[in-house]
C-alpha cells in the first residue's frame, strides 16, 4: 500500500499515540517525596528513598536482594562482571540492543541463539550446540514480559557450569508459575526507564536469592568502597539517584491502577484483532501473571496483504507510532554484523519474527477509543 491509499482511509487520530509513552504514578506522592528529598539534602549515594524501594520491591518480587541501579543497561554489566563472565556468552538476538551491547561493552562475545517463533523467548534446544570450552553464560530475555523456558535453561547451564542471567527489563510484575520474575538465574535484570510498564525516569535493579552476589553487586555499583576510604573491589557508578527513587516510590502504589489499564487495552485489543486474517496476536493465556505492557502483533504478509512495514507507515501517517521492535535484530545491527558476520545467517525465526513484529501503543495514555481508531485502521488497511 503507498502513501495515496493511506490517505483514503476516512480516520485518523488527533494527538499521535506512542508505544512507551510514560506511566505515571501520583503526581502529588512524587511532589511530596521531592520537597522531602531538598529538606533532607540527600541526593544519591544509598539514600533514604533508594533503601525504602528496596525494600518495597524485594518484598514484592518475594526476592532476597532488589539492588537498584541508575539503568537497566548498567544492570546487566554489573551482572556479568559481578559473576566473572569470560569469553562467549549466549544470548538471543531478537532483543532490544541494550542486552547484545552489555555484552560486547564488557568485552564478552555475544553468541546468538535463535528464539522459538511463538514465545518470541530464547529457544533451549537450540543452545547445546552454541557452548564450547569458552563459553561462560547465557543470558535469556523475558520478551515482553514472557518468561523463558526457565527450567531448560538452567539445567543446561547446571550441565556445563555456566552462569545464568535473565534480562527483565520487560517482565516486572510478572510471574513465572508459581514464582515472581526476579528469581530465576543467577540474578535478573530490570529496567525501570520512562517506556516501561514500572518506571523510574531511568532506572534498573538486579534481583537475587544469592547473598555473596549481591554483596559484591552492592560494592561494584559505589566504585568498591566498603566504608568510607576503603576500596576493595573494581567498582563502577551505577547508583540510581533520590529523584528517581522518589518516581519508583510514587509509581510503585499505582501498580495495581497500571495494571488494570493495560489489561483492558490488551482485552479490547484481542477482541478486534484476533479476527483479522493476517494479523497474528501475541496473547498472554499461557502466563500466570503478567503486566499486559506490550500489544504484539504479527503481520504475515501473504494473508493480510500487505507488509509488516507497511501497515506501521500506514499508522504512522495516521499519528500511531507502531514500532517496529526488534527490527533488524541485534545481529543484523552495528557492529555485531560486521564483527560476527558468520552468525547472521544462523537466525530464521529471529529474522522471521524481526520482519514481522509490530507493536502497538497501550498504557494509561491510550484510551479505548483510541483503540477503536487504531483497529478500524488496521482493518480497512488490509481490505484496500
Ligand atoms: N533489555 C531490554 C529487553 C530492553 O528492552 C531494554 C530497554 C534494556 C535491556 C535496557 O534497559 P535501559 O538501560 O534502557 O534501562 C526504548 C527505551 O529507551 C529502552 O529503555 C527500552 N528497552 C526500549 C524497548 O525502548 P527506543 O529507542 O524505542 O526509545 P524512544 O526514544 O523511541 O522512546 C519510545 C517511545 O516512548 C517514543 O515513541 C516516545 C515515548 N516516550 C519516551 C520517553 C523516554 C515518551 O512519550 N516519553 C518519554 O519520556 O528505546
Amino acid at each position: 500500500m503507498n502513501q495515496t491509499q493511506t490517505s483514503n482511509l476516512s480516520i485518523s487520530i488527533a494527538e499521535t499515540l506512542h508505544v512507551g509513552r510514560p506511566n505515571i504514578g501520583s503526581y502529588q506522592r512524587f511532589l511530596s517525596l521531592v520537597e522531602d528529598i531538598f529538606e533532607r539534602r540527600w541526593f544519591s549515594n544509598n539514600g533514604k528513598l533508594v533503601n525504602e524501594l528496596e525494600f518495597l520491591l524485594s518484598e514484592y518480587l518475594e526476592v532476597k536482594h532488589c539492588i537498584l541501579v541508575c539503568n537497566g543497561t548498567m544492570g546487566l554489566q554489573l551482572a556479568t562482571k559481578a559473576l566473572e563472565l569470560t569469553g562467549e556468552v549466549i544470548v538471543p538476538a531478537f532483543t532490544f540492543i541494550a542486552t547484545v551491547h552489555a555484552l560486547q561493552w564488557m568485552g564478552l562475545k555475544p553468541i546468538f541463539v535463535d528464539v522459538d517463533p511463538l514465545t518470541h523467548t530464547l529457544d533451549p534446544d537450540k543452545i547445546i550446540s552454541l557452548i564450547n570450552e569458552n563459553t561462560s553464560g547465557i543470558i535469556g530475555v523475558h520478551l515482553w514480559g514472557n518468561p523463558c523456558a526457565t527450567e531448560k535453561i538452567e539445567s543446561i547451564a547446571k550441565i556445563y557450569d555456566l552462569k545464568v542471567i535473565y534480562d527483565a527489563a520487560h517482565a516486572f510484575s510478572c510471574r513465572h508459575q508459581t514464582k515472581m520474575i526476579g528469581n530465576f538465574g543467577d540474578c535478573e535484570v530490570f529496567s525501570f526507564h520512562a517506556t516501561k510498564f514500572f518506571q523510574t525516569f531511568e532506572g534498573g535493579a538486579i534481583t537475587t536469592n544469592n547473598d555473596q552476589l549481591a554483596q559484591k553487586i552492592r560494592l561494584m555499583k559505589n566504585f568498591g568502597f566498603q566504608g568510607l576510604d576503603n576500596v576493595i573491589e573494581l567498582g563502577i557508578n551505577g547508583k540510581m539517584t533520590e529523584i528517581q527513587a522518589a518516581m519508583g516510590l510514587a509509581c510503585f502504589e499505582s501498580l495495581e491502577e497500571i495494571v488494570k489499564i493495560n489489561r483492558r487495552n490488551y482485552e479490547y485489543y484481542r477482541q478486534h484483532l484476533e479476527e483479522i486474517t493476517g494479523i497474528r496476536f501475541f496473547n498472554y493465556d499461557k502466563i500466570a501473571q503478567t503486566n499486559f505492557q506490550y500489544i504484539i502483533a504479527v503481520v504475515d504478509a501473504k494473508t493480510a496483504g500487505l507488509t509488516r512495514d507497511e501497515l506501521v507507515q500506514i499508522l504512522q501517517d495516521c499519528n500511531i507510532r507502531a514500532r517496529r521492535y526488534f527490527y533488524p535484530g541485534c545481529h543484523r545491527s552495528a557492529p555485531y554484523r560486521t564483527l560476527y558476520p558468520e552468525q547472521i545467517t544462523n537466525l530464521p525465526n529471529t529474522d522471521f519474527l524481526c520482519e514481522r513484529v509490530m507493536v502497538l501503543p497501550t498504557g494509561q495514555s491510550v484510551s479505548v477509543r483510541d483503540i477503536d481508531v487504531i483497529c478500524q485502521i488496521i482493518k480497512q488497511s488490509l481490505q484496500n
